[in-house]
């Protein structure tokens, strides 16, 4: 028989809940699940008009022995409750790793409007036949996951979603959230999201759907649609499509601060790591020809003539601008022709003035600093020290020599 139909009989788990009155007027709740040779049983104290929840306690019986019965370890032992998704026929007991042993995954809800709900993974220990567990934060109850084998191959999937797309571009119920798949091994749960492109792809398409959705029902004020988008973005840079999800984007919102939108919108998907996919693409040539940009922009007494081999600190500073342009460099497509000529940029601008000294680009500080740094070796990486206003001069120097308002300029 194999693992996934092992799975399926398997997934006949007995799950039920007892409610008793003790004499202390507070119910033992009780839940239980079991999968081939695992049996699992949760007990806790629940007080009558109170949201406590006391002695939660996991017993594990394998092959009829009790190997493991402790209270659970929680971040609030009076308040932090075990949590079932509703409707959800994925039990807790299962073999999540496809070694034929069977796991336990106990979801906790620490109480909140929708905030915070982790997991304690529970796994068998032959050599100390005891039972170790490890733990999973999932944040917001957007992200609460869904336990199935996506592609049938016996690997249990945690189908999840990115909870920090909560609140990110407006208010919690206009949020939209990208898709995030993991998969659970001894050393704790794996994100492995871009190997599911279909089940990523079903996900952009119905963010993309809601998004209209609210548009034709709400109106397209920025604050309905802002989230629907950001995740919409997300979801196509997961997918390797970001130049497409720009495109479209750029195209629908158009409102007065669509500018300061994407360039926050940029921040927040570097920040988040989205981007480092779509960086593995960048050709070397585009990397070469920003490096020439910002080292040309802050040497213009070179009228961009060819470094030569004998000037070693101009190919220091070079190679320096070159090293942060491999970390920085993102695709992209802002609908407009770069002078540079390449679908390649950085993921953020400055939006203030350029003579101005309100500078706001995270990444163009990263270029300052290489070239500031290339140029001052003696400092090592210190930083510049409160009174050394020739240093702190001459990196704003830098700093606006470096600057871009926008990726077409
Ligand atoms: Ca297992
Ligand atoms: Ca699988």
């Amino acid at each position: 028989m194999n693992t996934s139909s092992l799975l399926t009989c398997g997934i006949s788990a007995l799950i039920s809940a007892l409610f008793l009155l003790t004499p202390e007027k507070a119910h033992a709740t009780i839940h239980r699940a079991e999968f081939q040779n695992v049996e699992a049983e949760i007990s806790y104290d629940q007080e009558e008009n109170s949201f406590r929840a006391l002695n939660l306690r996991l017993k594990i019986v394998r092959e009829g022995k009790i190997l493991f019965n402790q209270l659970v370890p929680r971040r609030s032992e009076e308040f932090d409750r075990p949590y079932f998704r509703e409707n959800n026929p994925s039990s807790w007991v299962q073999d999540l790793d496809g070694d034929s042993e069977p796991e336990i995954i106990l979801t906790l809800f620490t109480g909140g409007a929708h905030c915070c709900f982790y997991s304690l993974i529970y796994r068998y220990d032959p050599a100390s036949e005891t039972y170790t567990y490890l733990t999973h934060d999932w944040g917001d109850g957007a992200a609460i996951p869904i336990l199935k084998d996506l592609d049938g191959d016996g690997i249990i999937e945690f189908d999840s979603m990115d909870s920090r797309f909560a609140y990110a571009f407006t208010a919690y119920a206009n949020s939209g959230f990208p898709p995030q798949i993991w998969q659970y091994d001894s050393d704790g749960l794996r994100e492995v999201t871009t190997l599911f492109p279909e089940e990523v792809y079903s996900h952009a398409t119905q963010l993309w759907k809601y998004y209209q959705q609210r548009k034709q029902e709400y109106g397209d004020d920025p604050s309905n649609v802002r989230g629907f988008l950001g995740a919409y973005l997300a979801t196509k840079y997961l997918l390797g499509e970001s130049e497409d999800g720009w495109q479209r984007i750029e195209q629908v919102y158009q409102h007065d601060d669509r500018r300061s939108f994407f360039s926050e919108l940029r921040t927040f998907l570097q920040e988040m790591g989205y981007m480092t996919e779509a960086r593995k693409s960048i050709p070397s040539e585009a990397i070469d020809d920003w490096t020439d940009h910002f080292f040309y922009s802050v040497n213009p007494q070179l009228s961009e003539r060819k470094i030569r081999p004998d000037e070693t600190e101009y190919i220091q500073e070079w190679n320096a601008i070159q090293r942060v342009m491999n970390e920085l460099l993102v695709t992209e497509n802002h609908g407009c022709q770069s002078r540079l000529g390449h679908s390649v940029g950085l993921a953020s601008y400055d939006s203030l003035s350029r003579d101005g000294v309100n500078l706001e680009s995270q990444d163009l500080d990263r270029v300052a600093d290489a070239i500031f740094y290339a140029r001052n070796p003696q400092l090592g990486d210190r930083r510049i020290q409160p009174g050394e206003t020739r240093l702190a001069s001459e990196w704003l120097r830098i700093r606006r020599g470096v600057s871009r308002l926008h990726p077409c300029d």
